[in-house]
């Protein structure tokens, strides 16, 4: 593709928010492309290729909503989809609504600058385009950068290395090998399982253990298929209705996990536990409020991971100790039964920590671990580099970090003259971490789309928070968080995950709340925006 300077839109990224956006912006009559650094559509779907990798959202939520034909027709064939089949998806998106011939693949934007007289954008690609667009959108994702942490050493391994979020796209046969996996996390979790059956020999080096709850996958029953599609919409409002991603298949537990029984709550949790899934945070409603609350679900776990784990001391190194459901909880498919192998070996690097990789292997402490195909992986940083500049990461309703086209965000930002603001989808202090993500990428691109529509209908030139509203919205995000149990952990919700980057977590309300909020500003004629003139749009579709 050549050069262009008659775009109206440009997008960064074709995951799912990429490609709704694309989507929604032509149906608005707007002209736009998208770049796009791999080779096929599905983002964060296309890139984590690794063992196991599957979606810890139920199939029937974790899809769009915003065609009635695509919820209808497209068929999950498992409770939980894997990532095969959630990048099947995405690709029968992008052929069922055309998208493709406006994105360009295998391209990544080096540069852009925002021209403030002429209202435009200059993107430039590591293939030498130049793209003059009149809004600039990052679709970028916030789990889609990879984050090798810097061991001292690192380069020296002579054997393999492979991060989860960037596996090879012809898959990794580990067979006969010795293997070690680095991280407990949910990517961690799916893949030691079944790496665990491959390898000859599996260390795993925990540095926090995670608690896990059993996923139950299987093929999806088709009576509850058939009685979700008749009435989707009464699905979709069902699960807005959660705190958390823990979908509707039992509702949310009204009272306290202090005001019933042990005998009760014991057969509540069993209940949960039976059923599988984040569901278990659902069973009480102050699970992730009150920590006395929290350590009766936490307690519930860790005996279940007594019960399965053969070895007691084993069993107590692979226990936590912490809150639960504060870093993300994550689900499973016989997690803690793989460390009864006798191919897999727990290594605790909790108290002394990776300090080197070698050529052969790793060191901890005065101890050496030989391995000789090393899997390297860590958890993602979210892709928000000014974010992670300052000290307090801040937003409008969190899809407009500033002027939408121009200007400054915020008067406390450090910056060098004007910094022009793209608009962000999944930006900062948005509800994302602890929410289906693809509901909130729908909310936030159908509010990116209609401010565009909105300036171009009105004959704005840009659009920028007033640093009261931006104020106001960080505040109600952090007296809802404090009410919360998640400040309490280290967490990639908090941003914790990257040295340096300040802890903010995300916005934790349930989405019914967050979406009202915002409908409501937007009734009330986007109040806490200031609409800036400037350009003639009239060139604009
Ligand atoms: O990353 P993580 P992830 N030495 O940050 C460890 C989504 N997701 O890729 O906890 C030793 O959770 C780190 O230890 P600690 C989901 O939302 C979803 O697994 O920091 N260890 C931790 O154990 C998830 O929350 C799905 O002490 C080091 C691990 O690496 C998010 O993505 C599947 C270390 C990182 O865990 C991120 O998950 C996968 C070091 N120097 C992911 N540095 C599903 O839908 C880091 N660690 C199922």
């Amino acid at each position: 593709m050549s050069d262009r300077s008659d775009l109206d839109v440009v997008i960064v990224g074709a995951g799912f928010a990429g490609l709704f956006m694309l989507h929604r912006v032509r149906g608005l009559g707007f002209s736009a492309r998208v770049i796009e650094a791999g080779d096929g559509v599905g983002g964060t779907w296309y890139w984590n290729r690794y063992p196991g990798a599957r979606c810890d959202i139920e199939s029937m939520q974790y899809s769009y909503q915003f065609s009635e034909a695509l919820q209808q027709e497209w068929e999950w064939s498992e409770r939980y989809a894997s990532q095969p089949e959630i990048l099947a998806y995405a690709n029968h998106v992008a052929d069922r609504f055309e998208l493709r011939p406006d994105i360009q693949f295998e391209t990544r934007v080096q540069s852009a600058s925002y021209d403030e007289p002429a209202c435009r954008w200059t993107i430039v690609t590591d293939r030498g385009d130049a793209l003059s667009a009149r809004f600039l959108v990052m679709a970028t994702g916030c789990l889609s950068s990879a984050r090798i942490p810097d061991f001292p050493g690192l380069a020296s391994f002579t054997g393999p290395t492979y991060h989860t979020g960037r596996w090879p796209h012809e898959g990794v046969d580990f067979t006969g090998q010795r293997v070690g996996v680095i991280g407990t996390g949910s990517s961690g979790i799916q893949s030691i399982p079944i790496i665990a059956r491959e390898a000859r020999e599996l260390v795993v080096f925990q540095r926090t253990a995670s608690y896990s709850v059993p996923a139950h996958n299987g093929p999806i029953d088709d009576d509850e298929r058939r009685a979700i599609k008749a009435d989707y919409a009464a699905f979709r409002a069902r699960n807005l209705q959660t705190a958390t991603a823990v979908g509707s298949r039992l509702p949310m537990g009204e009272t306290s996990a202090l005001a019933v029984t042990p005998e009760e709550r014991q057969k509540v949790y069993e209940e949960r536990w039976e059923q599988g899934g984040l569901q278990f945070l659902g069973a009480y409603i102050d699970l992730l409020i009150d920590p006395n609350a929290n350590d009766t679900a936490a307690e519930f776990v860790r005996t279940k991971i007594a019960d399965v784990v053969g070895d007691p001391e084993l069993a107590a190194r692979l226990t936590p100790k912490t809150v639960i459901g504060c870093k993300r909880l994550c689900v499973d498919t016989g997690y803690f039964e793989t460390f009864n192998r006798d191919n897999v070996e727990l290594v605790d690097v909790s108290e002394t920590p990776i300090g080197e990789i070698t050529a052969g292997g790793l060191r901890i402490g005065a101890a050496r671990f030989r391995v000789r195909c090393h899997r390297v992986r860590d958890r993602f940083r979210r892709d928000d580099r000014r974010a992670a500049q300052h000290r307090h990461p801040r937003s409008r309703r969190a899809v407009a970090p500033g002027r939408l086209g121009c200007g400054p965000a915020h008067p406390s930002w450090p910056r060098r003259g004007r910094v022009p603001e793209p608009v962000h989808d999944l930006g900062a202090r948005q509800p994302v971490g602890a929410h289906d993500m693809i509901v909130s990428i729908e909310q936030h691109v159908n509010w990116i789309a209609d401010c565009i529509a909105y300036l171009r209908d009105h004959q704005y030139a840009a659009i920028e928070a007033t640093p009261d509203a931006q104020d106001a919205w960080v505040d109600w995000v952090n007296m809802i968080a404090d009410f919360t149990l998640f400040p309490s952990c280290n967490s990639w919700y908090l941003g914790a995950n990257v040295p340096g980057k300040p802890a903010r977590v995300h916005a934790p309300d349930r989405l019914s709340r967050v979406r009202r909020e915002v409908r409501r500003r937007r009734r009330e004629g986007l109040r806490g925006f200031r609409a800036v003139a400037g350009c003639d749009l009239a060139g604009a579709a």
